[in-house]
């Protein structure tokens, strides 16, 4: 892939050799330490007890503190060398593999520092990557991704964005425009001798062409979204109508203690049920109604404020339960009503409500579909379907540009407006894969991965 036009964030100084421990921190049968930059050869050569391993090798030895008075053996390590350009980063990059002791890692990072590299901030080996041409924007965010995927399916979507597939969607519709400007830039230069290389209809058709490409990335963008960032649920209700037991039973795990007495639930409780791939974290919350326990006037409080910031709410009510106040009626946002307990009164009209019972499990299935359906509004995802709102906005502003260009040609308005337009999609389009990012940007994104990324 090509380096990319770009300012090089100011914080981020790629002129020195940076190290981290790739692996979590802690106890386990290996840590890693990943070093890169050009430095990366020389200061890891002062600490092994042998000649370095070359590229694509690796090589065991001993890895040794030097110091004027005595020589430490830190520990027994494998190295291994990945050189510049073929490495993560781009750079020459070399991998520590030692025991997985913290205090052995510590060591070695110590040994490291001294000798001349810098703490790697998060993410930096990844930025790293990116502002080598390595890898581009969209693909950077899927390795953060990758990382923090939690089910299978978030897994495989990012897999398929780290392939780089919105890169290439992007390229075939850059050049598409590309052609489309060169164009406008001709019948610029040779407007009196009315010149027409393309025609106006094939014109149009490149333009369809290349929004129909747009619309096939912006499809399928709901639920890749939600794959990677899962949907908060809020279970509210009057007392003893049944949430916890509803909770319990979506979550398939005894959580939530549940008893017949009312006010059983008083801190907020969270677990995750996966809905076709998707994390909804639900929310059991206490009972609504009036009380003089204050303990109790606690736990409706922050009922209502976990209500108030989840993107959905299931309000319980039950047969058996006359509810003092209405709680759906108090909600912004989208709430699914249920009436629970539906097997102690069979037959009982459930207009608006979805009936269910949590302890037989009567409606579970038609629940965990509303909950989806109300998220999720398109399930196909491609390797070009972007899973970001960042992205979404790009493309998006991308395809009205290209349609206004449309609209100029069908128009026979001068080139200069349909020029426009066209930069403007492209440069869109270039948002999107990073090639003309901003420091602000790239700090944002990258700030948010974990150190030794
Ligand atoms: N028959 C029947 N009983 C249920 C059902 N769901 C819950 N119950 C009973 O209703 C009572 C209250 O259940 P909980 O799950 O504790 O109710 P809650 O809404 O969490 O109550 P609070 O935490 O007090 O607000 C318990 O005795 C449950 O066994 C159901 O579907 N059918
Ligand atoms: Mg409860």
């Amino acid at each position: 892939m090509v380096g990319h036009r770009i300012v090089s964030s100011t914080s981020y100084n790629t002129s020195h050799t940076i190290a981290a421990e790739a692996t979590p921190s802690g106890r386990g049968g290996v840590s890693v330490i990943r070093i890169s930059g050009a430095e990366a050869g020389g200061i890891v050569g002062r600490l092994f007890d042998r000649e370095l391993p070359g590229k694509g090798e690796h090589r065991f030895g001993r890895l040794l503190r030097r110091t004027a008075e005595a020589e430490n053996l830190i520990d027994e390590v494998v190295i291994s060398c990945f050189k510049a350009p073929n490495s993560y980063t781009g750079e020459d990059v070399y991998e520590i593999s030692t025991h997985g002791s913290p205090v052995v890692t510590a060591d070695t990072l110590s040994a490291l520092y001294e000798q001349g590299a810098r703490p790697a901030a998060p993410g930096e080996f990844t930025l790293r990557a990116f502002l080598n041409g390595r890898i581009d924007l969209t693909q950077a965010e899927a390795v953060a991704d990758l990382v923090n995927a939690s089910s299978r399916d978030a897994a495989d979507q990012a897999l398929k964005q780290l392939g780089g597939g919105i890169g290439r969607a992007a390229e075939k519709i850059g050049e598409k425009v590309m052609k489309l400007l060169t164009q406008c830039e001709l019948e610029l230069d040779f407007v009196e001798d009315d010149v027409e290389l393309i025609s106006r209809d094939a014109k149009i058709g490149l333009l369809n062409e290349a929004l129909s490409e747009t619309r096939a990335m912006l499809e399928g963008y709901h639920r890749s979204r939600r794959l990677r960032e899962g949907v908060n649920v809020a279970i509210t209700g009057p007392p003893n109508v049944g949430k916890s037991s509803l909770f319990n039973s979506m979550v398939g795990e005894e959580r939530a203690i549940v008893h017949r007495e009312p006010g059983t639930t008083r801190d907020t409780l969270q677990a995750e049920c996966v809905i076709k791939g998707i994390g909804f974290q639900l929310f059991d919350t206490a009972g609504i109604r009036a009380t003089a326990s204050e303990v109790e006037d606690e736990g409706v409080r922050r009922a209502y404020e976990i209500a108030e910031r989840a993107e959905l709410v299931i309000a319980v009510n039950s047969v058996d339960v006359e509810p003092e106040v209405t709680v759906a009626e108090k909600i912004n946002g989208v709430v699914i009503k249920v009436l629970n307990k539906i097997d102690m009164a069979p037959g009982e009209a459930t207009d608006g409500f979805l009936p269910v019972s949590a302890k037989r499990g009567d409606g579970l299935d038609d629940l965990k579909d509303a909950l989806y359906g109300a998220i999720v509004k398109d399930d196909r995802i491609t390797a070009s379907t972007v899973s970001r709102e960042r992205h979404f906005n790009a493309v998006s502003k991308a395809e009205e540009r290209l349609r206004s260009a449309r609209r100029c040609i069908e128009e026979d308005f001068p080139a200069e407006m349909t020029a426009e337009e066209l930069r403007e999609a492209a440069a869109a389009m270039d948002e999107l894969t990073g090639k003309r990012s901003l420091d602000e940007m790239l700090e944002g994104i990258f700030s948010n991965f974990c150190i030794g990324k």
